[in-house]
């Protein structure tokens, strides 16, 4: 069962005060989801949703909604002013293949959108939330148990923003007092938006594959070892280190988290014990064969469990399980499929 953020409103403590919330890049995977779960644990009213795209004529996010480009400072400070923001989840990014191949847009957006965020987190003393990554680490990062303290050199663009991304919020945090706070989140697995366009996505397309048609192709090696998480405890941890009590948190941005190290190979097997006919075949595409080769395999999340309690409810197991069902009620197999 996915624990809903209400029911669990105790574990986070106090709600920040009464001023609202924005989440930017509001209509991609996580927040899909994230603008849902707020909505829930604070009120509808009290978060506003927005994002580059046009909100849909049926949205998958209801209530406010605001068309909004983070590469635009005066955009966010006039979103920020006239919703009386004092919280933004910033989500707005391209993710690790997309911005390999477009490396110039990657920069603009997600140090540029950052950074006006930051901007106007320092002008209007609002809290920040930043979504660092698995990606901040590079060839040079021990694989195993990857430390919380240790070697940053990415050798993706992706990679590149993610660190400069947590030294500009520990800037902001140091230099201007900004409240800001950051996860390396691993893979995501979800079923309510698809994935963006990352390195860790055939971890999400297999299952609507492997429901339509028992069969994926898969664009990692069989034993391409990485982290993984299911979106509800992604969420429980954004929303849990957001009301963490700061005198507890020995680091800012950014804890690492994760609650699973998985192959291809060993997802796939996992499905099969539900879908008994699934195959799975591999067409590596080097692109993103080569940044997952990059990546750590598992990470050491320790300080997160110490710090402000990070517990992770969903194993491979019981994710596997949940995914299936929650997509069985809207991915149809092909007739005769
Ligand atoms: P996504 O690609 O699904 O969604 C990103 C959203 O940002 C999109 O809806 C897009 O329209 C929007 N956007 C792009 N440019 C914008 C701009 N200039 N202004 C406003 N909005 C813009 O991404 P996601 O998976 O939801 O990831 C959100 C954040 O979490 C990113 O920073 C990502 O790096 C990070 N993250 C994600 C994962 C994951 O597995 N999903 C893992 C680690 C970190
Ligand atoms: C990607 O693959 O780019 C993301 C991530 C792990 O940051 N899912």
């Amino acid at each position: 069962m996915v624990a809903s953020i209400s029911k669990d409103a105790g574990q986070y403590g106090s709600t920040p005060g009464a001023r609202r919330i924005l989440v930017t890049g509001a209509l991609g995977q996580i927040g899909s989801e994230l603008v849902p779960a707020l909505r829930e644990h604070y009120g509808a009213e009290r978060v506003v949703a927005s994002d580059l795209r046009i909100m849909p004529l049926r949205p998958s996010v209801e209530g406010a909604y605001e068309h909004l480009d983070c590469t635009q400072l005066q955009q966010i400070l006039e979103v920020v002013r006239r919703h009386d923001i004092g919280t933004v989840y910033h989500l707005a990014a391209l993710l690790s293949a997309v911005a390999e191949e477009k490396p110039h847009a990657a920069w603009s957006i997600n140090m540029g959108g950052l950074y006006n965020v930051l901007e106007a987190a320092r002008q209007y003393h609002c809290q920040v939330f930043f979504p660092s990554s698995i990606g901040a680490f590079g060839p040079s990062t021990p694989r195993e148990r990857t430390p919380q303290v240790t070697i940053q050199r990415p050798t993706t663009i992706y990679g590149v923003t993610k660190v400069a991304g947590e030294l500009l919020c520990d800037y902001y945090a140091g230099r201007f007092g900004v409240d800001s706070r950051g996860l390396r989140l691993p893979g995501l697995i979800s079923y309510v938006a698809l994935p963006g366009g990352g390195t860790t996505d055939y971890a999400v397309e297999i299952f609507y594959q492997a429901l339509r048609y028992r069969h994926y192709t898969c664009f990692l090696r069989p034993d391409a070892r990485l982290d993984m998480m299911y979106m509800p405890d992604a969420i429980r941890a954004m929303i849990g280190l957001m009301e963490a009590d700061a005198a507890r948190l020995r680091y800012r941005n950014a804890y690492n988290v994760t609650a699973m190290s998985i192959t291809p190979a060993e997802l796939a097997d996992e499905i099969r014990k539900h879908v008994p006919t699934f195959a799975i075949d591999y067409q590596v595409d080097h692109l993103r064969q080569s940044i997952a080769d990059s990546w750590p395999c598992s990470l050491d999340d320790g300080a997160a469990r110490e710090d402000w309690g990070f517990a992770p409810r969903f194993d491979l197991a019981a994710m596997t399980a949940d995914m299936l069902a929650r997509l069985r009620e809207k991915v149809q197999a092909p007739k005769g499929g």
